[in-house]
């Protein structure tokens, strides 16, 4: 199966992302059941690995955290954006959090994570956008986005199932915080 560990997002947070779909011709919008905050992506393992990350992870210890999400940003490559997302600021708890989660990966035998941890709500995919100055304008129109601060008081193991338009995520387990 295919695995990355994030936080689910509030229901009144989705509900205030969903708000700024739209407008930007050829953008894959990521559903609002989608929305998620990745803290590490692990990709395909096998069972028995998904079992020994699932006992890796319920034996962290963290606080519930504060949640700030706030600004726009896009991911590029080659000179083209392939990623818009809503900014969350890395605050110490959710560092701390991604610290935790990271080491305990590697204990059980995953390579370590190179990029930096660079946390982001994506919003929508953008590999057909047709409208360059669309993309931009919606970028410096919702820049000065912010939400209500939330505490999230769990983490999950994702699992992800890559469709035709859009991938299924679904939650595997769910790890306490506090
Ligand atoms: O959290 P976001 O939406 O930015 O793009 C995938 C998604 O990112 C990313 O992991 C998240 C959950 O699927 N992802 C997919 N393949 C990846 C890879 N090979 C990857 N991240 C790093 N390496």
């Amino acid at each position: 199966m295919r695995l990355f560990v994030g936080l689910a997002l509030p229901e009144a947070v989705r509900t205030q992302l969903a708000g700024l779909a739209g407008g930007i011709p050829g953008a894959r919008w990521v559903p609002p059941e989608n929305y998620h905050l990745t803290l590490r992506f692990i990709g395909e393992v096998e069972s028995w690995r998904a079992q020994e990350i699932d006992d890796a992870l319920s034996a962290i210890r963290a606080r519930p955290l504060e949640l700030r999400l706030r600004g726009i940003g896009t991911f590029e490559k080659a000179g083209r954006v392939q990623t818009l997302w809503v900014g969350v600021e890395k605050t110490e708890g959710l560092i701390h959090l991604q610290g935790k989660v990271e080491t305990a990966l590697q204990r059980v035998g995953l390579e370590p994570e190179r990029r930096r941890f660079s946390p982001h709500v994506t919003l929508a995919r953008c590999e057909k956008v047709t409208a360059a100055e669309k993309l931009a304008a919606f970028v410096q129109g919702n820049n000065l986005f912010r939400a209500a601060p939330v505490v999230v008081d769990r983490f999950c193991l994702f699992s992800s199932r890559l469709g035709k338009e859009q991938a299924v995520y679904a939650i595997e387990a769910e790890y306490a915080l506090g």
